[in-house]
């Protein structure tokens, strides 16, 4: 390893001096996570604007012996786009390159840095979608959704990222671009490199550009929000809306401790009765308006419920907003300790009881949040002022969610929050066949080290 001290200047013959931040007041938003829980320093901020950029950065951090975590909008929520230990921080926010839409192929290739919303907006002026939404779409990256593998609230219809992502281009460790962009559906040439990076957390090679499945861009949408008894209640409508509407987009959950938060922060009242045990927003999107659709099937399958019923734009977005804002009424509050977690359907009731009662018993005085997306049975369990009680909050958690079949991490991944509990949850024969890939790409663990894996 060399001393790092021209390290900058080789990264400023690269991209230019604006786009390496060594003065600490700049570097500083690429520093801490937008929870605030994970911070670190950087050595330094590199911005490059391609690929062959990247691979030059690596090039010059491999020849100094320098580690680099790489970051998209800096939205990640268990510490795996945030320095921990002076790497260099690779900002992949300047990669945007954006294709014309390929509307045979229903694909468009854009750059790791387009925000979902950008791609979003870029696909609908050709008629599609973008499949993966969530609430931090207007600063998450699309490269940082594939690495993560993210999900949100249309992963009933369309799956997660992984599901989208039909061709890849990245940087692998020695500074090499390995990948491609075709993105045809039928290819048996070998392990699909899609699939090997969508997940790996920024550990196997940097993602510069993907090449994404686009879905039809539904006009038409319907939306409610029904106030149910029970969790278990929750539950049962959702198997007799998964026959009953064809045109399902969403079943996302709120539980009361999310609802009367998220109303406080908005300054909304319950738009259904306050009281109620679990609350499910429900959403239909279709070329023709699905709202007797989505009517009907309530007034058949949840006859005694309160339900209220968006009737135009605004009346929809204010309901989306109650789900929408849960993260940020939270981190208004504070820092919370965040698990995301899965567990299956037919024991995702019980097992809420069971974490509820975890977390009341360890940390009486804190503050428990749970909402999530109930179609998938992911839960976001969030305790703010878990205080000391943090750890075995989260040893009892995840063993519990262990235990019924579930997974540690359903969406945000493992990133350094849960890194200790990947063999837990994989075993050691896998946590060791994973370590053997990361050993083969990245041998020097120069690409996010401390991250996924221990
Ligand atoms: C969501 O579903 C995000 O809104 C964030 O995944 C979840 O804040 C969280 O725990
Ligand atoms: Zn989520």
């Amino acid at each position: 390893m060399s001393s790092d001290d021209g390290l900058p200047a080789e990264l400023a013959a690269i991209v230019d001096d604006a786009n390496v931040l060594t003065d600490p007041d700049l570097r500083s938003r690429y520093e801490t996570d937008w929870t605030g829980r994970y911070h670190g320093e950087a050595r330094v901020v590199v911005r490059p604007a391609n690929t062959s950029e990247v691979s030059a950065v690596v090039r010059a951090c491999a020849h100094f012996g320098v580690a680099i975590v790489a970051q998209g909008g800096n939205t990640g929520l268990v510490g795996g786009g945030v320095p921990r230990n002076r790497e260099v921080v690779v900002s992949t926010t300047r990669l945007n390159r954006c294709d014309a839409v390929d509307i045979a192929a229903s694909q468009v290739t854009v750059g790791a840095g387009l925000t979902l919303a950008q791609v979003r907006d870029h696909s609908r002026a050709s008629g599609l979608d973008l499949a993966v939404d969530f609430a931090a779409r207007d600063s998450a990256t699309i490269g940082g959704a594939a690495a993560t593998n993210a999900g949100g609230s249309r992963v009933i219809r369309f799956g997660t990222m992984r599901a989208q992502v039909a061709g890849i281009e990245a940087v692998l460790a020695n500074g090499e671009i390995v990948g491609s962009l075709a993105g045809l559906p039928k290819a048996t040439v070998g392990l699909h490199l899609p699939s090997l990076l969508s997940g790996s957390e920024g550990t196997l090679a940097i993602i510069t550009a993907v090449r994404l499945r686009l879905v039809p861009w539904y006009r038409h949408t319907a939306t409610a929000l029904v106030g149910l008894p029970s969790l278990g209640d929750a539950v049962e409508l959702l198997a007799k809306l998964r026959r009953a509407l064809p045109h399902l987009d969403s079943v996302e959950l709120l539980m009361p401790s999310a609802m009367t938060l998220v109303c406080e922060f908005l300054g909304h009242p319950c738009p259904v009765d306050a009281a109620s045990g679990a609350f499910v927003l429900i959403e239909c999107a279709g070329d023709s308006d699905p709202m007797d659709e989505l009517i009907n099937a309530l007034s058949e399958h949840a006859p005694d419920s309160g339900t209220a019923i968006a009737t135009d734009e605004t009346s929809r977005a204010n309901l989306i907003a109650l789900r929408d804002n849960v993260t940020v009424a939270i981190n208004h509050i504070g820092v919370p300790l965040k698990l995301d977690v899965a567990i299956p359907l037919a024991e995702l009731a019980q097992s809420t009881r069971e974490i509820e009662g975890i977390i009341a018993r360890l940390a009486p005085t804190a503050r428990l949040i749970n909402f999530g997306h109930l179609a998938e049975g992911n839960l976001h369990v969030n305790t703010l002022f878990a205080g000391d009680a943090a750890g075995a909050i989260t040893d009892e958690v995840l063993q519990l969610v262990i235990e019924r079949g579930g997974v540690i991490s359903a969406e945000h991944g493992i990133g350094v929050a849960k890194s200790h509990w990947l063999v837990v949850q994989r075993g050691a024969a896998e946590v060791e066949a994973l370590r053997s890939i990361k050993q083969a790409l990245d041998p020097s663990n120069v690409l996010n080290p401390g991250v996924l894996l221990p």
